[in-house]
């Protein structure tokens, strides 16, 4: 970065933390983006002059409301529910709802900056939000979780539709809760559209959906590889999470030829030397799907893996590619040179923002592949959009149409990456080229479209 770059990013990121005080995900978010695309505004005076960065940092809309509930036992809860409409700049506001302790303001507003970059890669027409509230559904009954989707709907209703904004799933929001979020916005709406993403099968969800994001993070680490003449045959994949993502993530690496060893929860991981055959695939997603257990109960069904508890993840187990696929700053910058030194040469992320910034710079400066979660992770937000166009078109597409267009996507987001990350030396900079990439589309709309 020259002189002009860094100052840019200096005074930007002062005024940004001083306006946004507190927000440490959100901060963390921009400040990655605007690094990499304060070369580019420098060469293009225009979109400066346009005051574009600054605009992308303020939402279009933030919604923060009440949502009142109560347990099977009678007692009243209040918890507090978001939706951070970012940018509508491509198309509708398009993005996931997450139900999870931690969710806050500068959570929400981290993952729909993100999601306007990542939805721009896809090349579907979709702008950028992110939704959700510190509702905990650990534990609770389907009936509480019945009661609170409801409630939660009954304001965000207002806010959303099939040509506004289309929320779907996201931590803690699987099929079950898109169930009940759908209901109750058809309820009150009195409208059978296609307003949420990630629906049932019979009832307007696309196949291939829920494996959409671990396939397509599994499609884009081929194309990784391929750039040095690898690919998944044989090599060790360790995988943390132990959710709709991890899951996928883990059975397509694993048919592509692959030895996947771990999964993980916030409790902990289990490692499994011989590696997840079909079956034991099959035995994950019963347990975490249906039977709602913890990942530890794994080696209860097979003894010779084993549990590491105490919040430990997976990143000391010896691998060839890692795929953060739970939460974001999962692994740190210790984590990511235990990797390198233990001869990890590509890392794929399927979680949003998985690794914190001296993670990637461990990454990087070792000239690792290093993909970031907006373009690896893209294929579920792109598989949302070819379900919102089947739902307007009134069709269905097999399995294999889907599956053919979200290669596709994950293979142009990697052709993107080439395009503008590939440094001087040889080596891509996926995070520069797909924070390039995803930016070029919004700002340019965002300037076609006026001072709005
Ligand atoms: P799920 O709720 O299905 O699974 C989340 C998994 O991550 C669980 O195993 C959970 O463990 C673990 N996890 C969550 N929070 C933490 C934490 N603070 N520390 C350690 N582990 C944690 O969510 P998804 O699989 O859908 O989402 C995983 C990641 O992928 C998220 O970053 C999400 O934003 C991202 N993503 C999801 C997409 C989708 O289509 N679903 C699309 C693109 C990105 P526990 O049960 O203990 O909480
Ligand atoms: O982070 C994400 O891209 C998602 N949670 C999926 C969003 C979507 O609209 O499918």
């Amino acid at each position: 970065m020259d002189a002009f770059a860094k100052k840019y990013v200096e005074s930007f990121m002062n005024e940004l933390i001083a306006k946004n005080p507190g927000e440490s995900e959100f901060h963390q978010a921009v400040s990655e983006v605007l690094t990499s695309v304060a070369p580019y505004l420098e060469a293009y005076p225009y979109l400066l002059e346009n005051k574009i960065m600054e605009r992308m940092v303020e939402p279009e809309r933030v919604i923060m409301f009440r949502v009142p509930w109560m347990d099977d036992s009678g007692e009243i809860h209040i918890n507090r529910g978001f939706r951070v409409q970012m940018n509508s700049a491509l198309g509708p506001y398009k993005g996931g709802i997450r139900f999870h302790a931690s969710v806050n303001l500068s959570i929400m507003k981290f993952l729909a900056f993100e999601q306007t970059f990542k939805n721009s890669l896809t090349t579907l027409p979709m702008g950028g939000a992110k939704g959700g509230s510190d509702f905990n559904p650990r534990g609770k009954s389907d009936a509480e979780v019945m009661r609170f989707c409801q409630s939660f709907m009954t304001e965000l209703f207002r806010h959303i539709g099939q040509d506004t904004d289309v929320p779907a799933g996201d931590i803690g929001v699987g099929g079950r809760e898109i169930g009940f979020l759908f209901g109750q916005y058809k309820r009150l709406r009195d409208e059978f559209t296609g307003t949420l993403t990630g629906k049932g099968l019979a009832w307007g969800g696309s196949l291939l959906r829920p494996e959409a994001t671990g396939y397509g993070a599994c499609y884009f680490a081929q194309e990784m590889l391929a750039t040095r003449g690898e690919s998944f045959e044989g090599k060790t994949v360790v995988v943390s999470g132990a959710g709709n993502v991890a899951q996928h993530a883990a059975e397509k690496a694993m048919r592509l030829g692959a030895k996947v060893v771990t999964l993980s929860d916030s409790d902990g991981f289990i490692y499994d030397p011989d590696g997840f055959t079909e079956e034991k695939i099959a035995y994950v997603k019963n347990l975490k799907n249906a039977l709602r257990g913890r990942i530890k109960e794994y080696v209860n069904q097979y003894p010779s893996a084993s549990y590491t508890g105490g919040g430990a993840k997976p990143w000391s187990i010896k691998c060839d590619i890692a795929m953060p696929c739970a939460t974001q700053n999962e692994l740190n910058g210790d984590a990511a040179r235990t990797l390198v030194a233990n001869g990890c040469f590509c890392v794929t992320e399927g979680a949003n923002m998985p690794s914190t910034p001296e993670a990637i710079e461990v990454f990087q400066s070792a000239k690792i592949l290093y993909s970031p979660g907006k373009a690896s992770n893209a294929g579920g937000v792109a598989t949302s959009g070819l379900e919102m166009t089947q739902n307007s078109i009134r069709q269905k597409w097999t399995a294999e149409e889907v599956d053919s267009h979200l290669h596709r996507i994950m293979s142009d987001i990697h052709a993107a990456c080439i395009k503008y990350g590939t440094e001087e030396d040889g080596y891509i900079n996926y995070v520069k080229g797909a924070n390039i990439a995803g930016f070029i589309k919004v700002a340019n709309a965002m300037v076609d479209q006026g001072l709005v």
